[in-house]
């Protein structure tokens, strides 16, 4: 979704090539040429494969020269408190939230870290429109898409603590781009069910190695 957001602010023409996950296409030896990590997104442009959403959003905003701050370390430290902050922290916290066997100390130490992110985006937003300041940059992009998962990270009231963080949600939310990009994807028929193939796909370190 980070990078749709890109390509819908930005009118590159792409083309979507759906990876179902739950389907296990993330571990086939065609994907793991363009993401050995077996993740998406990755994509391609001409020659070149980008992996991770973070390093897509950086290669396309330097290549088009769009969404970018000219302070180019304010840019890069912040694209890095997403990447490795807010985003596996969110994710670990989902995860130990919905696991068959919930541990109370992994679930309360990312919560915790997910709320101090939470905070910190929420003093930042204080005094700026954006992240960076008034004009909107792949940052924003990166932190929305684990905030647009604040329901199932935090739950359905997380955000009223944090009323600069909510604000510049709803603004992005707005955005004609943002209303496309949620759409992409939506008449493809991804498995949606969660059988023995989807949790063998998504989390192999519950079954013996092969
Ligand atoms: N750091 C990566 C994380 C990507 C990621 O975790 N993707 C998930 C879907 S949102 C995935 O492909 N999961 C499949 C799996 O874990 O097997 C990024 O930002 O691109």
């Amino acid at each position: 979704m980070k990078v749709a957001l890109f390509l819908e602010e930005s009118g590159i023409p792409y083309e979507v090539i759906p990876i179902d996950i739950f389907k296990g296409d993330q571990h086939t030896t065609e994907f793991k040429q363009f993401n050995p990590n077996s993740k998406v997104p990755a994509i391609v442009d001409g020659e070149t494969v980008v992996f991770d959403s973070n390093a897509i959003l950086l290669y396309l905003g330097e290549k088009t020269g769009k969404f970018l701050h000219p302070d180019r370390g304010l840019l890069l430290s912040w694209l890095m408190f997403v990447a490795t902050g807010l985003s596996p922290f969110s994710g670990q916290a989902v995860h130990f939230q919905t696991a068959t066997d919930p541990i109370p100390y992994a679930i309360n130490r990312y919560r915790r870290e997910v709320e101090r992110h939470y905070q910190i985006l929420d003093q930042q937003l204080t005094d700026r429109s954006f992240i960076l300041g008034e004009t909107y940059t792949i940052i924003d992009m990166a932190a929305w898409g684990w905030i647009d998962r604040y329901p199932r990270v935090l739950g359905e009231n997380a955000l009223t603590e944090f009323p600069q963080l909510a604000r510049w949600y709803s603004s992005i939310n707005d955005r004609p781009a943002t209303l496309k990009a949620k759409s992409i994807g939506k008449d493809i028929p991804f498995k949606s069910t969660s059988d023995e193939e989807t949790l063998r796909a998504m989390f192999p370190q519950n079954y013996p190695k092969a």
